[in-house]
This record gives C-alpha cells, sequence and structure tokens, in this order.
C-alpha cells in the first residue's frame, strides 16, 4: 500500500502517511524511541551495569529478528529476573482484589488456572499469545523496547499487541519509565483477554491508520490516560484497569490516594492534556464503563479528518480502506 493520494479542500494533493495493510506488514512497524535506552540515559538504573545492558541486547535481538507468523522465540529467564517477577505479582495478587476492575480481575483468575500466570515463572509470550488469542482474537508479537506511538497504534489495528520481553532493572521493581514483559504481562494482558477491552484498543488503532502527525499524538495521549493510566467506577467506587497503574505498585496507589486531580474522561480534552512519563502523572482519567469509554471514543473519531473509513477483516487479517467522504 503506497498511501493514497488525495486532494485537498484547496486542491493540494497530499499524501496519506504510509500505513500497514496486511498482519505481515507490522514486519516494518518496529521503529524505536530512544528514551528510557539503558545505554543512553544516565538515570536508568540499568546504565551504569554491563551486564543488564548485554542481556537487554541479547533479548533485543529475536525482536528484531522476529517476522510474521514465526513462533516467538521463548527465553530462559535468569533466577534473578523470575525474583523480580515473584515480587511485583506478589504484590499485584495482594492489591487487585480491593483496586482492580472486575474484568482484569476475572481475565487474571483464567491466566491463573491456565498455570500461565504463576509466582515462580516469567510466562512466555508464545503461551500468552495462544491464550490470548482463544478469548478475543489478540496475537504478540516481540518488540525490542519503546515503539514510536504510530507503530504502536497500527499494530492495535490488526488486534496484534507488541510486547517487550526484557525485564525491568532488579535495583527497581516496583516502577519504572519504561515498558518491560513485567508491564505487559501483568497490565496489559488480562484486559486484551476482555471482550470489550479488545475492542476498545483495536478502534484506537484503526483510528490511528494514516492518520496526521498531530492525530497520532492525540491518539496516543487518549491511549496513555485509558489503556495505561486509566481509571473507572464500579459502584461509586474507583478502580484501576490501567496497565502502567496494575504493573506498578507505587502509582498504583499514588493513584487511588487524595493527591493526584481526578478528571471525567473526554476524548476532545483527554487528548490534548500534555503528559509526562518519567514520574508519576498528576492527573488521572475516569470512565464510566468500557462501553461508555468507547462510545465516547467513538463520536470523536468521527471528527477526525481522515477522508476514508477502514475496516479490519479478520479472515484475511487484512485492512480494507472504504473511500467514504
Ligand atoms: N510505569 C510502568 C511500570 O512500572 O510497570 C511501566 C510503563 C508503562 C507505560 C509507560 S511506563
Ligand atoms: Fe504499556
Amino acid at each position: 500500500f503506497a498511501g493514497v493520494n488525495l486532494i485537498s479542500e484547496n486542491n493540494i494533493s497530499n499524501k496519506t502517511p504510509w500505513f500497514p495493510c496486511h498482519a505481515s506488514d507490522l514486519d516494518n512497524c518496529n521503529h524505536l524511541m530512544t528514551k528510557y535506552e539503558p545505554e543512553l540515559d544516565m538515570n536508568h538504573p540499568g546504565f551504569a551495569d554491563k551486564e543488564y545492558r548485554e542481556r537487554r541486547k541479547q533479548i533485543a535481538e529475536i525482536a528484531f529478528a522476529y517476522k510474521y507468523g514465526d513462533p516467538i522465540p521463548s527465553i530462559t529467564y535468569t533466577e534473578s529476573e523470575n525474583a523480580t517477577w515473584q515480587r511485583v505479582f506478589n504484590t499485584v495478587l495482594d492489591l487487585m482484589p480491593k483496586h482492580a476492575c472486575k474484568e482484569y480481575k476475572a481475565a487474571f483468575g483464567k491466566l491463573q488456572a491456565a498455570d500461565i500466570f504463576v509466582p515462580h515463572r516469567i510466562p512466555q509470550l508464545e503461551d500468552v499469545s495462544s491464550f490470548l488469542r482463544k478469548h478475543t482474537g489478540f496475537t504478540l508479537r516481540p518488540a525490542a523496547g519503546l515503539l514510536t506511538a504510530r507503530d504502536f497504534l497500527a499494530s492495535l489495528a490488526f488486534r496484534v499487541f507488541q510486547s517487550t520481553q526484557y525485564v525491568r532493572h532488579a535495583n527497581s521493581p516496583f516502577h519504572t519509565p519504561e515498558p518491560d514483559c513485567i508491564h505487559e504481562l501483568l497490565g496489559h494482558i488480562p484486559l486484551l483477554a476482555d471482550p470489550s477491552f479488545a475492542q476498545f484498543s483495536q478502534e484506537i488503532g484503526l483510528a490511528s491508520l494514516g492518520a496526521s502527525d498531530s492525530e497520532i499524538e492525540k491518539l496516543s495521549t487518549v491511549y496513555w490516560f485509558t489503556v495505561e493510566f486509566g481509571l473507572c467506577k464500579e459502584n461509586q467506587q474507583l478502580k484501576a484497569y490501567g496497565a502502567a497503574l496494575l504493573s506498578s505498585i507505587g502509582e498504583l496507589l499514588h493513584a487511588l490516594s487524595d493527591k493526584p486531580e481526578l478528571r471525567p474522561f473526554e476524548p476532545a480534552s483527554t487528548s490534548v492534556q500534555p503528559y509526562q512519563d518519567q514520574e508519576y502523572q498528576p492527573i488521572y482519567y475516569v470512565s464510566e464503563t468500557f462501553e461508555d469509554a468507547k462510545e465516547k471514543f467513538r463520536r470523536w473519531v468521527s471528527t477526525m479528518s481522515r477522508p476514508f473509513e477502514v475496516r479490519f477483516n479478520p479472515h484475511t487479517e487484512r485492512v480494507e480502506v472504504l473511500d467514504s467522504v
């Protein structure tokens, strides 16, 4: 797919940015952001740890070599990596009953029943991918690190979640500013097994295909304040559904304390709220339910400027472009 030629209002031909049209095109959607690399960021807990940086490189190679259709290679995690997982896993077990939304808890139970979520070893992405496929059709691809928003969001359109496979540094188990597999597994995986949430995630992805840079920025801000840091209500009580809250005990307790500001999720304003990603968030957005968040999101997306619609055909794993406007 080479880009749609569009004639804009003043008759200037604009090219829509390239976007993947088939799940196999995601082989080209693996561009990394350089933020937080242990090699480059002096504040990274792994910056002075040569062994850690070597390990990161080794695991990143798997992601760079990965092609559509390959099984995800398994990793032999070290004792120390498994111990880090266990520390976070146990705190999630402690806090989840009170603070996680019901959809997260239900899927978490299924992952335990399937013997994928156990305290003493890090789950393998291939097993998790098969589990998700059975529940919502989502699958995983290994990612080498923090991807560009455009590449990351595009994969969601195909119900593909790009997941890191390395483990956070042992010195910072309860909060890290970059994604790692503990964040993906304990944060994202349970809700990707929930049909309503999976649909919401895919719709963010579909809206991103061929979007302008400023629209990508807005969509990734919506993603940030919902999928990563979202709060919701259950019987008048606040619960967490955001992955970055559920994988970080430190931030989860901060979000549910009286310190941060809470605002209702409204895509038009949420999408332009600046955020920082080094420290805990000062503002969180609260959704009534996933269905409500989805409806609001749909209404807002329909005001975006893209002059065509897309739909995903699950039989062919292809995105079809419909000339609509
Ligand atoms: N802060 C999360 C954690 O510690 O698990 C990781 C991140 C996810 C998204 C941005 S940072
Ligand atoms: Fe994440």
